[in-house]
């Protein structure tokens, strides 16, 4: 059996699950190998310079075939050339995080991109909705990284009952029993950010990997409330000391503390300064597996869960 919707349909793709474009992260090794078993890998453009966006978008269409995404992180200060590249590039599908992309949808639906805009609302769903995005990811606080108010759990059928186009639900979902989920709130697939992280293909730190293996349920916590860009981190010295200056609301302290934070434990593997993005599902992940096998376990688990949910029907 497999599981076709709506997302499958409209990116031609095998399952319904997209790979999180996470910055320093989700490089070409990863999204290609995603890809490649059929879900939608995504490139993280993050902050990255726009020559290494453009080798890295080379780097993913010499590894496969079918379809692949970037994600625009717009806070960027030089998103327009990021836009650029992906325009120059002909990449098929964008995702876009931290923020309204509606000033970029006419450019990017003129070259015949899918847009898929992860919102943290319904308001700025419906908004997008009307002027051309795709679908909507909807991403909710229990994800890594910057965040919303919304759970998964409410967020996903708000946006079913709100828009037409399919809906992705993101947010802690590291398994199948997630997908089935998902599916059941309504949803078309799924965008899976942390269980990736765990990927073989994946190239942070093997110290990061083991962290998020370690983790514990409660190991997650939201920093920076002050600045207006949450973010959720696994709890370690760094975030100890924003939550600090978080209480004395002082956001350029938090900015100035933060900068660099996340190459350096993605990249250098420092667990202990910093910034350790990464969902409340950590504590649901067990191991470093090829991305193929994950998708396929994923997928596999999910069918097994919707079939004993089906036999209780009967
Ligand atoms: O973007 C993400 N996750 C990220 S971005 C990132 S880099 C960063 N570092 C420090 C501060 C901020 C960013 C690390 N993780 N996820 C997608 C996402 N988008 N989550 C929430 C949103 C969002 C929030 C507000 C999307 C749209 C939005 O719109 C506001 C508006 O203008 O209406």
């Amino acid at each position: 059996m497999a599981l076709s919707t709506r997302l499958t349909d409209l990116l031609g793709i095998e399952h319904p699950i997209i790979q999180g474009g996470m910055a320093w992260t989700a490089t070409a090794e990863l999204a290609s190998a995603v890809s490649e078993a059929g879900g939608l890998g995504i490139l993280g453009a993050g902050q990255m310079p726009t020559d290494m966006l453009r080798d890295q978008v080379r780097q993913t269409k010499a590894a496969t075939d079918r379809p692949f995404g970037v994600n625009l992180m717009l806070l960027t200060p030089h998103i327009d050339e990021l836009v650029q590249v992906v325009l120059d590039e002909h990449v098929p599908v964008v995702t876009t995080g931290a923020g309204n992309p509606a000033p970029y949808m006419l450019a990017l639906k003129d070259a015949g991109i899918r847009v898929l805009p992860i919102v943290p609302s319904t308001a700025l769903a419906k908004r997008l909705e009307r002027v051309g995005a795709d679908a909507v990811i909807g991403e909710g606080m229990e994800a890594g990284g910057h965040i919303g108010e919304l759970t998964t759990m409410v967020l996903t059928p708000r946006l079913v009952d709100t828009v037409d186009i399919p809906v992705i639900a993101a947010g802690g979902i590291a398994d199948g029993r997630g997908i089935a989920a998902a599916l059941a709130l309504g949803a078309d697939g799924v965008q899976v950010g942390t269980r990736f992280m765990c990927a073989s293909e994946c190239t942070i730190h093997e110290a990061v990997k083991e962290r998020i293996i370690k983790a514990k349920d409660r190991d997650t916590v939201v920093t920076g409330y002050s600045t207006g860009h949450p973010v959720r981190v696994l709890k370690n010295r760094l975030s100890r000391t924003i939550i600090e200056v978080d209480r004395e609301s002082k956001a350029d302290e938090i900015e100035e503390l933060a900068t660099g934070k996340l190459a350096l434990a993605m990249r250098e593997g420092d667990l202990d300064m910093g910034s350790l993005m990464a969902g409340q599902c950590s504590s649901l992940i067990g191991d470093v597996i090829p991305a193929g096998q994950i998708l396929e376990q994923m997928i596999g688990e999910a069918e097994d869960v919707m079939a004993r949910i089906g036999a209780c029907a009967d």
